[in-house]
């Protein structure tokens, strides 16, 4: 077995190898190990060659001839981060540092939820790794880095077939002086559905341990209940908790009642009650309009001690505007996203925001030049995912009344076209608007806006007003996610359900009034250790499980398709979504000084039985991959 290895070895094959070749070549004795990954990385890219990625068309391979050679000086020994006051002080030493910095602090949303918001989350780790040791010498400076959380985690392993937690553990390792940043759902952690409490402690612990400095936790009715298990895990591992308020509605409309100012300013007594170190506005749709960005700000400042995190999004247009209102109030930081990450659904762009405050005192400290040649590498990364993006082209003003947060945009899109509703959806924006009265006027964020969304689209599909579902309620079989939304099991909502609406629904279902979490079962972690390795046939580790009990159907297709296909994540991003083009050469670095170069030279044509036969080359050797032509 080992001289098979010895005599399949390149050097030996080349007949480079010399009498000390098997003591300088320990791979000999994984070698197997590396061969079986690259066999499996050749399925995949075959299989992906011929059959394409779910969702990407094939016309064309967008391959840029592109290296980029920015240079940057190395950081200013003088400079210190509020990473670095977070280790020598702890959490409350950072809210004290704060609250002494006179220019407005950043944070760079380009690794999450710029791309989530752009192109559905598919952002690869693979391109944000590339980039993180340049990004920690050239912005070393900012409050941090939103690289996690949110939809990523989910999306890693469903679509990108890649590991959360490794993406977590390279960017910590790279970007060791500026804070890590995660989007937390409260009570639904990663998910869309409530978890039991022991499920939140032992995410966040292990979030913490592996490198997670700021955990934005919101929830999506804005319900403290919710979030106060959260704050606590958080401060218990001596991290940032930012508790969050999701901002709704108009505070300066004396029409909109229900969100005013003292819903908000009396929302952020209670989020320092609970422990907030600092306090997010997370104003996900973009409603936040510029004059009341200053009365909101100005009047938190004076209701809390706490330093405020503004999060806006672009879908409107305003953003820098409101942000530069909000830097007049005094708002501590905001979040931006690198230049061409940024506009639209995404956040208002970093650069732009440094002249907007220009020759003010409150202009934030960043080196515009080296803002402006990581935005260069982000331009060029930007094209590989075109064919997620969203399409928006511009500011649309009509979402101050339809309320839809920037993330939903592009989704509910998509799942109109998969309805066949394609073409409605100026209909579906119109009735998520009636919906959310229906409901009471909800907070919509993940995951109350996809009740909200699912609503609006069962009701366009089968053309039923608003008067309908009240007559005809009792006839209709309500989507899930409403069903489930009526029974409190993402939350009580403020000012409490419609009840008439809630009894149609229910159809005589008792629904809860108080946290679901208070009355679900602790998680057995040891058994399901045990149940994951059983399915599985190996030993497991904590990262596994956790995410198993998260999503433990999207985690074994993960572990399936690795098994499958291998380290995925190794190939450029092109390659993972188009697969090879006839007569390219493509380099993959299997693991440091162990690459694997590949050449496609003919394609065979498909034999009775659909398959093909792939001619390629790999490392100047000839290898024949057959794949299933499934079209
Ligand atoms: C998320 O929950 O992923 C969001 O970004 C909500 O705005
Ligand atoms: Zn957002």
């Amino acid at each position: 077995e080992f001289m098979k290895n010895v005599i399949a070895h390149p050097v030996f094959e080349a007949g480079k190898a010399t009498t000390t070749f098997i003591d300088e070549t320990p791979e000999l004795f994984n070698f197997r190990h590396n061969a079986d990954r690259r066999s499996r990385l050749l399925n995949y890219i075959a299989n992906t060659t011929i059959n394409g990625f779910p969702g990407v068309s094939r016309e064309k391979k967008y391959y840029p001839e592109f290296k980029y050679a920015e240079k940057f000086e190395p950081i200013n020994p003088e400079l210190v981060t509020a990473k670095d006051v977070l280790e020598k002080s702890g959490p409350d030493g950072v809210v004290e540092w704060l609250k002494q910095q006179q220019p407005v602090l950043l944070t760079d949303t380009t690794m999450r939820d710029a791309h989530q918001s752009l192109f559905a989350t598919r952002m690869r780790t693979k391109d944000m790794v590339t980039i993180a040791p340049k990004l920690q010498q050239a912005l070393p400076e900012l409050f941090s880095y939103e690289m996690w959380g949110g939809a990523t985690f989910d999306v890693a392993y469903r679509f990108l077939g890649e590991d959360p937690w490794m993406r977590l553990r390279q960017l910590r390792q790279l970007i060791p002086r500026t804070l890590t940043q995660m989007l937390f759902r409260g009570s639904n952690a990663v998910g869309y559905q409530n978890y039991p409490d022991n499920v939140l402690k032992a995410f966040i612990d292990r979030a913490a341990s592996e490198g997670m400095d700021v955990f934005r936790i919101f929830d999506s009715l804005n319900w403290v209940e919710q979030m106060e298990k959260s704050i606590q895990y958080v401060r218990d591992n001596n991290k940032i908790a930012e508790a969050t308020m999701c901002y709704t509605g108009d505070i300066l409309d004396p029409d909109k009642t229900k969100y005013n100012l003292k819903y908000y300013t009396d929302l952020a007594k209670e989020l320092q009650a609970a422990g907030a170190h600092m306090i997010a506005i997370k104003d996900m749709a973009g409603l936040l309009k510029p004059q009341a960005a200053y009365r909101l700000v100005s009047t938190l400042k004076d209701t809390v001690d706490l330093p405020i995190h503004l999060h806006t999004h672009d879908t409107t247009g305003n953003g820098i505007y409101t942000y530069a209102q909000a830097v007049k109030a005094g708002v501590d930081v905001v979040d931006v996203a690198s230049s061409s990450m940024s506009g639209t659904t995404s956040q208002p762009s970093m650069g732009s925001l440094y002249y907007a405050l220009q020759d003010t005192k409150r202009q934030p400290t960043v080196d515009i030049k080296n803002v402006e040649a990581v935005d260069r590498y982000w331009k060029s990364v930007r094209p590989y995912y075109q064919q997620f993006s969203n399409k928006m082209v511009g500011p649309q003003t009509d979402i101050y009344q339809t309320e839809m947060p920037g993330g939903q945009y592009s989704n509910l899109q998509q799942q109109a076209n998969a309805l066949r509703l394609g073409d409605r959806f100026e209909e579906v924006k119109k009735v998520y608007r009636q919906v959310n009265l229906m409901f009471g006027d909800i907070i919509k964020v993940t995951p109350s806006s996809k009740v909200v969304g699912d609503m609006a689209l069962f009701m366009v599909q089968h053309d039923l007003t608003p008067e309908d579902v009240e007559e005809q309620g009792d006839q209709l079989d309500f989507p899930d996610s409403v069903v489930e939304f009526f029974m409190g099991d993402i939350g009580q909502p403020s000012g409490g359900f419609p009840k008439k609406l809630q009894q149609i629904v229910l159809k005589g279902k008792k629904p809860l009034t108080v946290r679901p979490g208070s009355l679900a079962k602790p998680v057995d972690f040891d058994a399901m250790k045990q149940e994951l390795a059983t399915k599985l046939g190996r030993s497991v580790n904590e990262d596994e499980v956790i995410s198993y009990v998260l999503y433990p159907k999207v985690f074994l297709d993960y572990t399936d398709m690795q098994s499958k296909y291998g380290p995925v994540s190794l190939l450029d991003t092109p390659t993972f979504f188009q697969g090879m083009r006839l007569g390219e050469r493509v380099d993959i670095e299997l693991s440091s000084g162990n690459s694997m170069i590949v050449s496609l030279n003919e394609v065979g044509e498909p034999d009775e039985d659909g398959q093909r036969i792939l001619y390629f080359d790999i490392n100047g050797h000839a290898r024949e991959v057959k794949t299933a032509d499934l079209s």
